[in-house]
């Protein structure tokens, strides 16, 4: 089901867009049909009755009342909430009800990026790639505080929390690029928390799979260390233009002294660089709040390689 721009939304592309947009277009519309009435009703009256004089005795004659206008405007407005229950009930359920023959991807979040692990151990940071038309259903948690994963796009919306783990799917109807947002106030870098769907065809996500997230082939391991910064969020947290930011800036700091929190001093070098990457709580650098993520897991060897490499390569 397509839909196209709507007011405040970009074009669905999910097969649920159209159900939720038809029945958001059908409670904006009624809402506009029933403050149309209201105003004129006010107008109408208030034109009608205006300065008129009382009754010789002072007294304002006797009012009653209509039974039909009652009825009438306690029955329509009964029917119309009616109707959107049964429909925004129909339409929930679908988007809850998870079908049956689905991919399974599990979603982390974390201040500040989503990582995304996919069922044959390969994984990718803020980038979710996905065949066309197939039901994905994502697993989700966080490692740390409440955000909640927003597409747009596919009207999905569903709240991910520490220690527990909620659901939600959906099957894309274009190949093509959609923003994922963060819903959910988690920081003082939320806003920064996005990320991309990428919807490509079958084949595609065959190949793509089978390459791993190796996003440069043959490329020297200080772009590939590069690369890395981006892809997983390292740069969400670090400049590598001597500002400091979350955490410590990363350029010029091989072979300096690195005063640690617990008072002593360490050399930075590779070993350092490498347990600050993979165990990121065994030494806090000083002046700094320990909410670095663990990588371990996430960075195969290579890849811890390539990053020490374009840290080492920072002046
Ligand atoms: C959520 C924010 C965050 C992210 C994401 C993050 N870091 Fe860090 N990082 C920190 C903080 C805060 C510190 C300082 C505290 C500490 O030592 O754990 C730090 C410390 C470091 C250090 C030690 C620096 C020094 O001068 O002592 C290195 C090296 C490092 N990070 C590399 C990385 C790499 C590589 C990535 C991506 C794979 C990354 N970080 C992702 C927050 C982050
Ligand atoms: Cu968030």
């Amino acid at each position: 089901m397509d839909t196209t721009e709507t007011l405040l939304l970009p074009p669905g592309g999910s097969t649920i867009a159209g159900d939720v947009d038809a029945l958001f277009y059908f409670i904006v519309y009624a809402s506009i049909a029933i403050f149309g009435i209201v105003l004129f009703g006010i107008v109408y009256l208030g034109l009608k009755y205006r300065g008129r004089k009382a009754a010789a005795d002072g007294t304002t004659p006797g009012i009653t009342h209509s039974t039909r206008l009652e009825l009438a405007w306690s029955i329509i407005p009964a029917i119309l909430v009616i109707i959107v229950f049964v429909w925004g009930f129909n339409v929930y359920m679908k988007m809850n009800i998870i079908p049956g023959d689905v991919m399974e991807v599990k979603v982390t979040a974390q201040k500040w990026f989503w990582s995304f692990d996919y069922p044959d151990g390969v994984n990718t940071v803020n980038e979710l790639v996905v065949p066309l038309g197939k039901p994905v259903k994502l697993l989700m948690s966080s490692r740390d505080v409440i955000h909640s994963f927003y597409v747009p796009a596919f009207r999905i919306k569903m709240d991910v929390l520490p220690n527990r783990y909620t659901l939600t799917w959906f099957e894309a109807t274009a190949i093509g690029s959609y923003d994922i947002m963060c819903a959910e106030f988690c920081g003082d870098r939320h806003s920064e928390m996005l990320g991309r769907v990428r919807v490509v065809s079958e084949r595609e996500y065959k190949e793509w799979l089978e390459s791993g997230t190796e996003t440069a082939e043959g490329a020297t391991p200080v772009d590939y260390g590069r690369a890395l910064f981006r892809t997983k969020a390292c740069h969400t947290c670090h400049n590598v233009d001597g500002t400091s930011a979350v955490g410590p800036a990363l350029n010029g700091i091989v072979g300096k002294q690195r005063p640690l929190a617990g008072g002593e001093r360490v050399t930075v070098d590779e070993n350092y660089l490498r347990e600050s990457i993979l165990e990121p709580q065994s030494s806090i650098a000083a002046g700094y709040q320990p909410v670095m993520p663990t990588y371990q897991g996430m960075l195969n060897d290579k890849q811890v390689d390539a990053l020490i490499a374009y840290i080492k390569s920072l002046k």
